[in-house]
């Protein structure tokens, strides 16, 4: 096992494998940002290090900065947690360079799945489901050709993208072309990689995710699946769960079948994440994540595994300690978003101090968070302040404890999510664990015209 590890994160993430390593008895190095200095994962690690000011690129992006810090301080290896340099092929590259162990898969295998149309055609290849489309389109013509083929609806996707960037659905052919020039045109702006690729639009998909780890012994396990369907408009999710609820035994199947071989074919090693589309009894892959993901508690939480410990272990070399057989899901849990934001104003991202800080608890919940009474929250950053977990032995029992446990909890100084959660849980389609992608923004489109009609 490593004697030093450096948590190159901030935030909830960052207290969370500080966390991790402390249980291992491995020393954890903290950097921070000036905007950071008070932070709660400043004080939880063995030894801090500034690393720049308050905007991103010169501090948690730096990574001459950061790797000098974990050489200099006599660390073994870097954790990256989620966001900023996670996937980053080239940093995972770089720490491998100077000796550090990037605690992640290979920087090849990282390269590969951040296009998604690699990443979709390796699959492919793999005999995994993908979604019926095109390889990379050449131009505005080829698109044409392609669409005529798959069918409309279809959805351009950017090769570069995730997270709904340089995306379009194209209902008509008269359409087409000024959709293929508006999404290539945002793609190169939000990636400098402009090109497209096309899909079948599915109609009311649900996001469902697996989750899986794999050892430096080829050894690869699934840890079934959650459901992350309740998204903002913004594509970024709020609520998630596990197990998905409403989901075949036949497809549940072969969503753990299809990540597994999926990662035995690229030889996957550390935790990783296949997303998958669900729609109308056919799942269909999507991408992958190489990356512990911010939703990793529910998985957690069922299956009774550590899995920044299980990151930490494998990078070190260690054999997974367990079969797939050994793995049994134990009842249901579900993941709060608490995010410093305005659900009134879109969701705009709010900083400033915490006047006061509680939450909620009680059996069955936990709260991941770097915020206290007192807490700064800086505007450079993401806005998770937290994330309540609430497991119970079956899916009802866990959305009462949410329920209570979101009651419970008190934020104020800045405004947060904490009501729209509530009021999600209380729905009829939540409630029967009937709901897709496009739940949530119906909602807040509900919820926006109610508030116009009484003023
Ligand atoms: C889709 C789709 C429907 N059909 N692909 C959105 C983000 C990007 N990573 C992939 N996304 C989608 N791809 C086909 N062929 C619908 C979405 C989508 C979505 C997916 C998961 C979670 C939330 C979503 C919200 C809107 C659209």
């Amino acid at each position: 096992m490593f004697t030093k590890v450096l948590v190159a994160n901030r935030g909830e993430i960052a207290v969370r494998v500080t966390r991790a390593c402390r249980e291992l008895g491995v020393r954890s190095v903290a950097i921070y940002s000036q905007a950071d200095k008070d932070s709660l994962h400043v004080r939880d690690a063995d030894e801090a290090y500034c690393v720049g000011p308050g905007p991103v690129p010169r501090s948690y992006l730096d990574i001459a900065n950061i790797v000098s810090t974990a050489l200099a301080s006599g660390c073994e290896a870097v954790h990256p947690g989620y966001g900023f340099l996670a996937e980053n092929a080239r940093f995972a590259e770089i720490c491998s360079d100077h000796g550090l162990v990037f605690i992640g898969p290979k920087p090849a295998v990282i390269a590969a799945m951040g296009d998604k149309a690699i990443a979709k055609r390796i699959m492919k290849e793999a005999g995994v489901a993908t979604i019926p489309g095109s390889d990379i389109l050449e131009s505005a013509r080829a698109a044409r050709d392609a669409a005529k083929k798959i069918g409309y609806p279809v959805l351009l996707k950017a090769t570069a993208g995730g997270g709904g960037k340089g995306m379009r659905s194209v209902e008509r052919p008269e359409d087409l072309e000024r959709a293929y020039a508006s999404a290539t045109a945002e793609a190169e702006a939000s990636f400098k990689d402009g090109r497209l690729y096309m899909e079948k639009l599915l109609v009311r998909p649900r996001h469902v995710e697996v989750q899986v780890l794999g050892d430096e012994f080829s050894n690869v396990l699934h840890l079934g699946e959650r459901d992350c369907s309740v998204q903002k408009p913004s594509h970024q999710k709020l609520i998630e769960e596990a197990p998905a609820p409403d989901l075949g035994q036949k497809q549940r199947r072969a969503l753990h079948e299809m990540a597994v071989r999926a990662c035995k074919s690229v030889g996957y090693t550390n935790a990783g994440t296949l997303e998958f589309l669900v729609s109308d009894d056919h799942v269909y892959f999507m991408e992958m994540n190489t990356r512990i993901q911010v939703e990793h508690p529910v998985t957690e939480a069922v299956y009774g595994v550590d899995l920044v410990k299980e990151q930490i272990r494998i990078a070190a070399g260690e054999r997974l300690g367990y079969a797939q057989e050994d793995l049994r899901p134990r009842g249901h849990a579900i993941e709060c978003r608490i995010n410093a934001e305005n659900p009134r104003n879109n969701f705009a991202p709010e900083a400033g101090t915490l006047s006061r800080v509680a939450f909620g608890d009680g059996a069955g919940i936990r709260v991941d968070t770097y915020v206290a009474s007192g807490s700064l929250v800086p505007p450079y950053y993401d806005s998770l302040l937290a994330k309540i977990i609430a497991w119970g032995e079956d899916r009802e029992q866990a959305i009462a404890r949410m329920l209570q446990a979101l009651r419970e909890t008190k934020i104020e100084g800045v405004h947060t999510t904490l009501g729209e959660c509530s009021d999600i849980l209380e729905t009829p389609e939540f409630r029967e664990g009937r709901y897709d992608i496009g739940f949530l923004p119906r909602l807040l489109a509900g919820t926006a015209a109610l508030r116009q009609a009484q003023g």
